[in-house]
């Protein structure tokens, strides 16, 4: 006798902005909230309660119960004698868990966060059988009903979206579904597949629009579902709340849901919410079939790849700029700070697993922000199975990763190793002309006590030693073939800050065969390392 539970993923999290991106509304109030994880500016009550993914859920499995979430701060609704034209958009899933279903959610603007007389069932949480319809209520809701309730509060069946003007009965009601250029589509709101709502209401010419469709649909429905002209004023105050309520109640005979999907979801919800100076912001995204299409936040500056070697066969050509050595200390330690970010500080533990030239992108100010964080994980959640392979880049990817496939914390740490080189030397890992190895040069300019002979050239000598040595020598440890010998992102900074010193008695190890061929790699026999120690090494500042 378990029925639904309901949650919201991320009302207004990536996904709508993205949709604010596509979408410019003309509104006068668009109710923006980056996601629910500051519950301190939500009033909960009921079953409500967010989330550790920061998805807002409002009931459990429970029968018969109910919860609501409002925003702390009142929405001026009403100005002058009109009221204001406001648009939401907001992703919701519906799961149903056990042997029950049902009943529904809804969007609500209401005079008070507290609803008296409210229960659940078929009133969804907002109202009762003893004020329905009572003008001095001031409710409007828009609600997505998996219920229809016997013919009483008018609904068109039991899969449906209406509008709800002091009543449950609702003043228009359709079936959930969504309109395509060639005809339209069913939207079963109990599958467990996030679905997206779209509320948009001119105060001007008095129309409120409804919109729904899947989050696998790439763009908004240009009609929608519901477009009635409908006064709000009679229902209005001028101070309104804004929230959601919903209630269980129904018992059906039901099905587990796609978890997949909500896991997915909640996983790029999650990606959207990290913020870290050194790391790129990811301002949207949709699926399209297997495809995701991340928007991020645009960078002036380009890529550290095309700054270090310009670009030649590309759509727009760009000769290599000259980076000093400060910019590009700047750089190295800003990308550093952000994989402790990744790896330490984030609340869960993200491997980037490809850390390259590539994904280190420059601001206006030329700091360094990582982009591409967290992708693979996206592949674990939803994505088709045939494109999750081991994901990486030749000549960033340690010996094992390719014997285990397995991505660790210390994978990133070997492919920062190799951005370390690149960049103070100021040549590709592996060189595409000559197939030089990076690594395996570098070790050998240490080997002859010159290490400090592997700068780029181009610097003319205008580079401090002491640093140059340091940024080497850590590049070399971070590349060790085994990976509990590399260094931690943390200790990294350290070194690079000057915080702490480098070993002084190091022993390097590498695995002959990866400085190789990192590619075609199938085994690895620890017994030819070669070893190489530098005798004494200071953390230069
Ligand atoms: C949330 O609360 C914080 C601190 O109370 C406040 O600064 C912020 O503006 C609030 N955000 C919203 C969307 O109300
Ligand atoms: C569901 O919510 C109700 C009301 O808040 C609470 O009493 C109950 O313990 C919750 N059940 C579960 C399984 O969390
Ligand atoms: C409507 O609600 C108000 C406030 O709760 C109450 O005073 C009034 O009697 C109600 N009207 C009807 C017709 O129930
Ligand atoms: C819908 O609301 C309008 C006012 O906006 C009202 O005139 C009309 O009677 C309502 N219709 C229903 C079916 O409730
Ligand atoms: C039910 O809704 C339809 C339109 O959706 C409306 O025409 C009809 O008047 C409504 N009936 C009641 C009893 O509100
Ligand atoms: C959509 O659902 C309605 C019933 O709600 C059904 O009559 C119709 O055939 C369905 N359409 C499609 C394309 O499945
Ligand atoms: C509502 O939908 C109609 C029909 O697509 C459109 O002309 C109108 O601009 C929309 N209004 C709002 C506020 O979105
Ligand atoms: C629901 O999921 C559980 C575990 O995830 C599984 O054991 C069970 O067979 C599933 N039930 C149905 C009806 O798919
Ligand atoms: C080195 C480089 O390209 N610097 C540019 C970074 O972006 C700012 C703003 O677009 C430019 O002014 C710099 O020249």
């Amino acid at each position: 006798m378990s029925p639904a539970s309901i949650a919201l993923l991320g009302y207004l999290a990536v996904l709508s902005i993205l949709a604010h991106c596509l979408f410019p509304s003309s509104a006068e109030v668009d109710f923006i909230y980056n996601d629910f994880h500051n519950a301190a500016n939500l009033s909960l009550d009921g079953s409500a309660t967010v989330l550790r993914d920061g998805a807002l859920q409002l009931t459990n499995d429970s029968n018969k119960i109910m919860g609501h979430a409002f925003f702390d701060s009142p929405v001026q609704m009403v100005r002058g004698n009109a009221v204001v034209s406001f648009s939401t958009a907001f992703v919701f899933d519906i799961v149903t868990v056990g042997s029950g279903g049902g009943h529904g959610l809804a969007f609500v603007v209401s005079a008070s966060k507290v609803l008296p007389g409210a229960t659940a069932e078929q009133y969804l949480g907002l109202l009762g059988k003893n004020n329905m319809g009572n003008s001095s209520n001031h409710v409007f809701a828009v609600e997505f009903d998996t219920v229809q309730a016997n013919g009483l509060l008018n609904e068109t069946d039991g899969n449906h979206v209406g509008v709800d003007l002091n009543s449950l009965v609702s003043n228009v009601s359709e079936p959930a579904r969504y309109f395509t250029d060639d005809g339209e589509r069913n939207v079963t709101l109990e599958s467990a597949e996030p679905i997206q709502a779209w509320v948009d209401y001119d105060g001007g010419a008095k129309i409120l629009n409804v919109t729904i469709a899947p989050v696998t649909v790439p763009t908004r429905p240009r009609r929608p579902l519901i477009s009635h002209a409908i006064d709000l004023l009679p229902i209005f105050k001028q101070d309104m709340y804004v929230g959601f309520s919903a209630s269980t109640g129904k018992l059906a005979i039901s099905s587990n849901g796609t978890q997949g999907m909500r896991e997915f979801v909640a996983e790029v919800a999650s990606l959207g919410r990290m913020r870290h100076r050194n790391l790129v912001e990811l301002r949207g995204w949709c699926k399209r079939g297997q495809d995701l299409l991340l928007v991020y936040e645009f960078m002036p500056n380009g890529s550290l790849d095309a700054l270090l070697f310009g670009r030649s066969a590309d759509k727009f050509p760009s000769p290599a700029t000259l980076l000093t050595w400060e910019q590009r200390m700047t750089i190295l330690k800003g990308v550093a700070s952000g994989l402790v970010y990744l790896h330490e500080e984030w609340e869960q533990v993200v491997v980037h697993r490809d850390v390259k030239a590539s994904n280190v992108l420059l601001g206006a100010d030329m700091g360094a922000h990582l982009g591409d964080f967290g992708l693979a994980r996206l592949y674990e959640h939803g994505a088709d199975p045939a494109t999750t392979r081991i994901v990486g880049t030749l000549g960033y990817m340690p010996p094992e990763l390719t014997v285990t496939g397995k991505a660790t914390r210390a994978t990133d740490v070997f492919a920062y190793g190799t951005l370390l080189l690149e960049t103070a030397c100021g040549r590709r890992p592996i060189d595409p002309v000559t197939g030089v190895n990076l690594l395996r040069w570098v070790r050998d300019h240490g080997v002859r006590g010159e290490l400090v002979h592997a700068v780029d050239e181009r610097l003319a000598g205008c580079y401090d030693n002491e640093a140059a040595r340091l940024v080497l020598w850590l590049g070399l440890m971070c590349s060790q073939a085994r990976p509990e010998t590399r260094p931690s992102m943390r200790q990294v900074c350290q070194y690079l800050d000057g915080e702490e010193d480098i070993p002084e008695e190091a022993v390097l190890l590498f695995s002959d065969a990866d400085t190789v061929d990192f590619g075609s790699l199938t085994s690895l026999t620890w017994s030819s390392c070669a070893t190489m120690s530098v005798g004494s090494l200071h953390g230069g500042r």
